[in-house]
């Protein structure tokens, strides 16, 4: 897919007087966008400070910081179990979990800030509930085997779909997605082990197991977002080597890589079309209940207002850290330059 080349006009009307500084101005923008094709071109990387057209940045706030919005949030569900973990082990990984979860937002919004949208702009977003974020968030974590489920499936379906984006053509986003790779993948392993030692343990914990792997299964074949052909945005940032795959082909595979796994774990899949398909070399599976992922989308989930309210709570709660983590700052700047006065 070619990439729609910009107008760059130096007046906005031929009988304006054209200055030097319009025809510079203009100059450099076309040089701008044709090094930008360029990189597209020779797939390499764009950089905070080279130019680049106003959508690509545009799509990469938006999806960069729902990215943010999503870690955050999704601190919530498993936050929730930290005091009820069965053992001390059990409790201080998923701390650590959940800590991690906190670092991947914020690296993420500072990847958004050097596209120039500011990290209170972006707070302010989530805050009034104008942000999106991954709709997996709004749904529950009942039991401690939701724990496990989350670890396997939510970060499992996380690392399918990030994996690819260690390759985003944006050097920042790009970057950043190959550490959170790394610390999710622990996260998989240790829902799994979680999953796996219920699935082992008695009748009724390994029910609680397959109880939360039902729950848990739709919800996160949904994180890879809408059908393709509901997909107002893949097309063009596949065309600008953002996103490498298509949803549904992040989602075929998901589905390709659990159904070996699920079998090792001793669980089955809430899906009976699942079946191997010898022509295609996938597996088939049934489609997925759009309406109510669009509805979660929407704000009518399980636990969006929830997760919002919580939210809005510990912001409220932290500003007095904030304000006085800004004084003291503020008192060691002056304190350096006045130092720095009388030593010069
Ligand atoms: N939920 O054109 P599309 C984690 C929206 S956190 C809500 O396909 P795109 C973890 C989409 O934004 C990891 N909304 O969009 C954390 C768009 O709306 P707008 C989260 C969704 O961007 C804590 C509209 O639907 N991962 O792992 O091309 C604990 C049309 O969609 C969803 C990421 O954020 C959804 N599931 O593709 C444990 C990955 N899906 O913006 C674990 C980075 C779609 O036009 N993001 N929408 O109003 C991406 O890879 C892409 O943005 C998506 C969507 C594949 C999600």
């Amino acid at each position: 897919m070619s990439i729609k080349k910009p107008e760059l006009r130096a007046v906005d009307s031929p009988n304006q007087p054209i200055t030097q500084d319009a025809h510079e101005a203009a100059d450099d923008a076309r040089v701008g966008w044709e090094h930008f094709q360029q990189l597209m071109e020779e797939d390499k990387r764009v950089e905070p400070r080279d130019w680049m057209p106003e959508q690509y940045r545009k799509t990469l706030v938006r999806q960069v910081s729902q990215h943010a919005h999503s870690e955050i949030i999704g601190m919530q569900p498993e936050g929730n179990w930290i005091s009820r973990a069965p053992s001390l082990k059990r409790k201080s990984v998923l701390m650590a979990k959940v800590q991690d979860e906190a670092g991947h937002g914020l690296y993420l919004y500072s990847a958004a800030e050097t596209l120039g949208t500011s990290r209170d702009e972006m707070y302010q977003q989530l805050y009034t509930g104008k942000a999106k974020y991954s709709s997996i968030f709004n749904y529950p974590a009942r039991t401690w085997a939701d724990v496990g489920a989350i670890g396997w499936l939510v970060d499992g379906a996380a690392i399918t779909n990030q994996v690819p984006l260690c390759r985003a053509s944006y050097g920042p986003y790009g970057r950043a997605m190959v550490r959170v790779c790394k610390e999710e993948s622990f996260h998989q392993r240790q829902g799994w082990e979680i999953l796996y030692t219920l699935s082992h343990g008695t009748e009724e914990q390994k029910q609680m197991a397959q109880d939360a792997v039902d729950r848990t299964y739709g919800p996160a074949l949904q994180m890879f977002g809408p059908p393709d052909g509901d997909s107002p945005n893949s097309q063009q940032s596949m065309a600008w080597n953002i996103k490498r795959f298509s949803n549904d082909d992040l989602r075929q595979r998901f589905v390709d890589m659990i159904v070996p796994q699920a079998e090792a774990l001793g669980l089955t899949l809430p899906d009976p079309e699942l079946k191997w398909n010898e022509e295609r070399g996938h597996y088939d599976y049934a489609d997925l209940d759009w309406d109510e992922f669009f509805s979660v989308v929407k704000g009518n989930g399980p636990l969006n207002h929830q997760r919002l309210a919580h939210y809005r709570a510990a912001r409220d709660n932290g500003a007095w850290v904030r304000e006085a983590a800004a004084a003291y700052a503020a008192k060691q700047a002056d304190a350096t330059r006045g130092s720095a006065l009388l030593s010069a």
